[in-house]
């Protein structure tokens, strides 16, 4: 379990662009499950849409790139440097994400080398899937100063 003040110690997103809010299981390498709780408050709500509160598709795969950027952070504690989202493909919106739900993000590792990850994820909520992609991520190590 990683909660979110560790959570913030390993990504530099905040308000209102942090949007995961727990880390529930974690397999260096191989795995990670993250939540977030969506609450009326979300500033995204007020425009999309008026009278029509919908999570915009295009955070909950943002929400996905975050797990993942917190597993590769996680499956190399000494890792000094950054994580960027270099690339999405097949992302699908399978359903609405309305205010009350909770996010299970599940980031699985489908090969990594040096540099490169690619990551598979799936979004629940109540063990139905809302949406789906595929995320390509590079690590930027740190330089080091000689
Ligand atoms: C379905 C699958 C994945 N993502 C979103 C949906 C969905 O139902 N979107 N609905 C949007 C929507 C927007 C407005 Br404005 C509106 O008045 C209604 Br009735 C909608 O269903």
């Amino acid at each position: 379990m990683v909660e979110i003040t560790e959570i913030m110690s390993l990504l530099p997103h905040r308000y209102p662009f942090l949007l995961i809010d727990r880390v529930v299981e974690l397999e260096p390498e191989k795995r990670i499950v993250a939540v977030k709780n969506v609450t009326i408050n979300e500033p995204f709500f007020m425009g999309h849409f008026p009278g029509k509160p919908i999570m915009p598709g295009v955070l909950v795969v943002e929400a996905m790139a975050q797990a993942g950027g917190v597993l590769a952070f996680k499956s190399f504690p000494g890792m000094s440097g950054d994580v960027f989202f270099m690339g999405i493909d097949k992302a699908r919106f399978r359903r609405p994400v309305v205010p009350g739900d909770q996010l299970r993000m599940v980031v699985e590792v489908v090969k990594h080398r040096r540099e490169i990850w690619i990551f598979e994820g799936n979004t629940f909520v109540n063990e139905q899937k809302v949406a789906e992609a595929r995320l390509m991520a590079t690590l930027q190590q740190e330089q080091v100063e000689t």
